[in-house]
């Protein structure tokens, strides 16, 4: 079914990037000691503006995926921070914790950031309707959990924000509560989007085959 219907959803994807005026780029690798840590939901317009941040410095980030019904990585925020409210940056490098998707966009530029602020994070107000309006062209996709088995260690995901192939495969790992290690930098010579799964040694590319694989291994 989702092949069939892949270049619509692709289509869809792809205005929701052109909605978001490209943000979300993603410049070579920054390193740190540690990854970041981020509690968010695909389907949060306030939380992409921190991934298109995540993404615009190519920080990597562990994503701790808390869609609305989710039962493994809310209530580990809400222990954490004291509520639910994402999205949640986490810095083990600089011992920083923030809420506030503005704040983290700002803290994630000053600290990592090579180059300005994306465009649409300029337009204030206008800028966040964008991303309101990007959440319903994703159909919702993102927002509400769906049962999976939790893999032992986290996957690790390449391929920017502003990628449209990426996002549907972010999409569904989120819905599915898997936590992910992102990589938003470019893979030095390969397509993006990439899967590694370090459980079962297998690397996919390309959203049709990692989303098949994630349902195939994790479904519940
Ligand atoms: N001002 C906050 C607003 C964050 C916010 O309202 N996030 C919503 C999701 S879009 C939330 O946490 N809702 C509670 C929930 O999903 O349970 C920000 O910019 O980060």
């Amino acid at each position: 079914m989702m092949s069939i219907l892949y270049p619509l959803n692709w289509l869809l994807s792809c205005a929701a990037s052109v909605l978001r005026l490209g943000a979300g780029t993603a410049p070579d690798r920054v390193l740190t000691d540690k990854p970041l840590i981020i509690y968010e939901f695909e389907g949060c317009p306030f939380c992409r503006i921190a991934r298109e941040a995540v993404s615009e410095t190519g920080v990597t980030v562990l994503m701790r995926p808390c869609p609305k019904g989710g039962q493994r990585f809310r209530p580990e925020l809400k222990e954490i921070g004291g509520k639910a409210q994402f999205p949640y940056l986490i810095d083990p490098n600089t011992d920083t914790r923030m809420y506030e998707s503005a704040d983290i966009a700002r803290y994630l530029k000053e600290t990592y950031g090579k180059r300005g602020r994306p465009i649409v994070h300029w337009l204030g107000p206008i800028g966040q309707i964008s991303s309101q309006f990007a959440v319903l062209l994703r159909l919702m996709g993102g927002t509400f959990a769906r049962q999976s088995v939790a893999p032992r260690k986290a996957l690790e995901l390449y391929g920017s924000e502003r990628s449209p192939a990426t996002r549907i495969v972010k999409e569904l790992l989120c819905e599915m509560e898997i936590e992910y290690l992102w990589q938003p930098a470019p893979l030095a010579g390969g397509r993006v989007p990439q899967l590694i799964d370090p459980n079962t040694n297998k690397t996919q590319t390309g959203a049709v085959n990692i989303r098949r694989y994630l349902r195939e291994t994790y479904s519940a």
